[in-house]
């Protein structure tokens, strides 16, 4: 296995066996991440790095595509299928790329675009003054409801007529609940804005049918590959056929190059492996996951953001507890579970330290981790943080993740020759 890449770089080699193994080794709760199947890492490390296609498919500017273009119309046949749109544009290199081609597609440079309040849950890219979307366009945001901590319609509504945007885009990094894409869709055309749904945390829900569906009601929806949805790490924009050349234009030329044809096919692959019936089983285990997890917190008086979860993600008010959102985190990577600090709605702390901790069970569920294992991992939080971040509770729960993490092998082959052990 690798053994080019050993020879020859063995410092990168290295590297690598480490991060499978660590990825091995610990709990991934981190609500973005997911474990791809080898199958998409074939098509990943595969000769089409190799090969410009500026354009799209049999509409190129280099010779030689006839090959890519096939991996290509795949990987948009497959999109449009799993999500019933009616174009799939499957070139963006990220989900930030995906957005700003699709707000150039709907709306100027300088125009008003209004997203979730990032500190309550939002992204970057919805309009943060750090982000290209700050710079490009006139911004401001709607909350949460400061005693729910949902997206309220009659709140949203004030807002929406309040700042009379161009844009609203739906969705977000930390929200546990589902979002209603008919009734907050209704009001943004309402108020003559156009709607943009960026379903990258839940478009595995959507694919398998468990999350509303926004395509009905949005303008254009834009998502990324590699969260619930467990493709490679990448982008994508749905939509209709009025947006479809503008989409288009504003991908290529407008703001990439050549397209990544080794991710596209893996995205490729992805989405067959999301058309069959397993994908479905798979994402509701997602849920009945998430939904064990707030069990096992209510019971041990473990706050969370907006008392629960509809989706694949919890927030928890560590504050509640005494404790930092970056403690916490720290202190649970040194039990071997993996998760990030975020802010929580009308947080005191600033983002840096923060006074919450975001965790998924995407990646868990594919390691074929189920309500036993959930109630096990639940109670070893609780106590991490009953204890006050205790380094005897610490040490305690890490065992029992090792032995835990044995029972469910994670990319074998990446790891068996593992120089150093992380
Ligand atoms: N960084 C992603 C997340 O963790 O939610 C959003 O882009």
């Amino acid at each position: 296995m690798l053994e080019h890449l050993r020879n020859a770089d063995p410092e990168v080699y290295d590297a690598i066996l480490k991060e499978a193994n660590r990825q091995h080794q610990k709990l991934e709760m981190i609500a973005s991440e997911n474990f791809v199947s080898e199958a998409v890492l074939e098509a990943m490390g595969s000769p089409l790095t190799n090969k410009y296609a500026e354009g799209y498919p049999a509409k190129r500017y280099y010779g030689g595509c006839e090959f890519v273009d096939i991996a290509e119309k795949l990987a948009i046949e497959r999109a449009k299928r799993l999500f019933h749109a009616g174009h799939a544009n499957v070139q963006p290199h990220s989900g930030s790329q995906a957005n700003l081609a699709a707000y150039l597609a709907l709306i100027k440079p300088g125009g008003k675009l209004m997203g979730l309040n990032l500190s309550q849950g939002g992204h970057l890219t919805h309009g943060s003054p750090v982000n290209f979307s700050g710079n490009l366009f006139q911004v401001a945001a709607y909350g949460v409801h400061p005693e729910t901590h949902r997206i309220e319609a009659d709140e949203f509504r004030r807002a929406v007529e309040a700042f009379q945007p161009d844009l609203v885009i739906l969705g977000a990094s930390a929200y546990p609940r589902i979002i209603d894409f008919q009734t907050l869709g209704e009001i943004i055309h309402g108020a003559g804005a156009k709607a943009l749904a960026d379903i990258a945390h839940i478009a595995g829900l959507v694919a398998a049918d468990l999350h509303p569906d926004p395509i009905p009601y949005m303008d254009v929806v834009t998502t990324t590959t590699h969260k619930t949805l467990r493709g490679p790490r990448g982008g994508m924009i749905l939509c209709g056929e009025e947006y479809q050349k503008a989409v288009d234009k504003n991908i290529f030329p407008g703001c990439q190059g050549g397209p990544l044809m080794h991710v596209i096919a893996g995205k490729a692959v992805a989405f067959h492996e999301a058309l069959q019936p397993e994908f479905k089983e798979y994402q509701k285990q997602i849920l009945v996951n998430a939904k064990t997890l707030e069990k096992v917190f209510k019971e041990r008086n473990v706050r969370l953001i907006s008392g629960g979860t509809d989706n694949h993600l919890l927030l928890l008010d560590v504050s509640h507890n005494g404790l930092t959102g970056k403690e916490t985190e720290k202190a649970l990577d040194r039990a071997s579970i993996t998760a990030n600090k975020n802010m929580i709605p009308f947080d005191t702390q600033s983002p840096m330290v923060t006074s919450g901790i975001r965790l998924g069970t995407p990646a868990l569920t594919t390691r074929g981790m189920g309500t036993e294992e959930m109630i096990r991992i639940g109670n070893w939080i609780a106590d991490i943080l009953e204890s006050k971040l205790d380094e005897a509770v610490i040490e305690s729960v890490k065992r029992q993740v090792h032995e835990l993490v044995e029972a469910f092998p994670l990319y074998p082959r990446w790891r068996e020759n593992v120089l150093v052990k992380a």
